[in-house]
């Protein structure tokens, strides 16, 4: 395929309710949406950063550059046989994981359009369903939170993730463990605690937490390892693993026992292969984390999580918790039993509602081969 036309967006969506961090607190998202068209046909790609630095170092705004002065003009006019060819082709570009994985990923779902087949197929997954987990931001205060999770319970999520941050961790675990003693529980700090912090985590280790979720800093590896060293419970990186060689290293220091996988982190789908298949071979277990995406992105983590080493629950849940309107039709919906359907239609499989995407499109621009 010859991909002819590249179209970024940028849209702002109200959130339902605010969702809280360790690093900061998003009531709108704002997001870009990239679509690659070749002879007619579109894919989309929803890309994952945010208008502030604080998860990893990209911006819109810094995404927006990057595509326009460098990653649209590799790719506009390119004779492709396979999106596959996109990551040596972006190679060139350091960093940039975001700007690479949007425009990679909606290669790949426009490859799969003009499969005529679901994005699962093209990737090597699989159809039928996905476990899904639910990843709940600080709350006020423990009972808050005791009453968040009681929500999400009752809506058929089977595995939690609480936010924690210094001087709001141990006891957010305590409350939620006394009130359910066997929930398949993890906490995630978003790289907001330092090496000289570990009495905390050491004491949560008789929590039997699942993981805990990037304590420590988001370019670090080393202070990791010698984390784990010190806890039974599995510690997950997230923004640490930033590619496919990042979670061999990861794995051979011993920095962590299982590995949070986004597309949109370590640049595109193919990178998500890599880390999965790296992980797969030392029998290490991966699952699909989420960035507060719209059905766009949040479809692409569902086709994801259909290879074989997503093992665990990821934090795909449905499209009701985040947006009053979501952009795709039919919505995400999580059955009463904690899962989604993974859809059997072209691409991500479901339909872009485009009154709504234009609606909360604020700009975009546009280029040609
Ligand atoms: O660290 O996993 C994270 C949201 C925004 C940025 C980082 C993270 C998250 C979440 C929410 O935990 C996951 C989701 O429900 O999309
Ligand atoms: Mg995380």
């Amino acid at each position: 395929m010859k991909i002819d036309r590249v179209e970024v967006r940028h849209l702002r969506l109200p959130l339902r309710r605010p969702f809280e961090t360790s690093f900061g607190r998003t009531i709108h998202k704002e997001f870009l949406l990239v679509a690659a068209s070749a002879g007619g046909v579109t894919g989309y790609g929803e890309c994952v950063a945010d208008a502030d630095p604080y998860y990893l170092p990209e911006t819109n705004q810094t995404v927006l550059h990057v595509l326009r002065d460098f990653l649209v003009p590799i790719v506009l006019g390119r004779e492709l046989s396979h999106p596959r060819e996109l990551g040596p082709a972006f190679a060139r570009v350091r960093g940039h994981e975001m700007a690479k994985a949007a425009l990679e990923m909606a290669s790949w779902e426009l490859h799969a359009r003009r499969e005529g087949a679901p994005l699962h197929r093209v990737l090597g997954g699989r159809g039928g369903t996905v476990a899904a987990g639910v990843s709940i931001g600080l709350q006020p205060g423990p009972a808050a939170l005791v009453d968040r999770v009681a929500e999400e319970l009752a809506s058929g999520y089977r595995r939690v993730k609480i936010k924690i941050k210094p001087g709001h961790d141990r006891e957010l675990v305590q409350a939620v463990r006394a009130r359910w003693p066997e929930l398949p529980l993890m906490v995630d700090a978003n790289s907001a605690y330092a090496p000289a912090d570990a009495a905390v985590f050491r004491e949560m280790d008789a929590q039997r937490l699942m993981m805990i979720e990037q304590p420590l800093a988001w370019d670090d590896l080393v202070d990791h390892a010698e984390l784990q060293r010190q806890l039974r419970t599995p510690v997950c990186l997230d923004e640490s693993i930033r590619s496919g060689e990042d979670a061999r290293r990861a794995l051979q220091l011993g920095a962590c026992r299982v590995i949070n996988i986004k597309v949109g982190r370590v640049g595109g789908f193919s990178q998500s292969l890599a880390v999965h298949d790296v992980c797969r071979r030392a029998s290490v277990p991966v699952w699909c984390g989420g960035m507060l995406e719209t059905g766009i992105g949040r479809l692409a983590n569902v086709h994801l999580q259909t290879l074989p080493g997503f093992t665990l629950p990821g934090d795909t849940s449905a499209s009701a918790r985040y947006f009053e309107e979501d952009l795709v039709d039919p919505p995400v919906v999580v059955s009463r039993d904690g899962t989604i359907e993974v859809p059997e239609g072209p691409g991500i499989g479901h339909q872009i509602l485009w009154p709504r995407v234009e609606r909360a499109t604020t700009f975009r621009e546009e280029w040609r081969a």
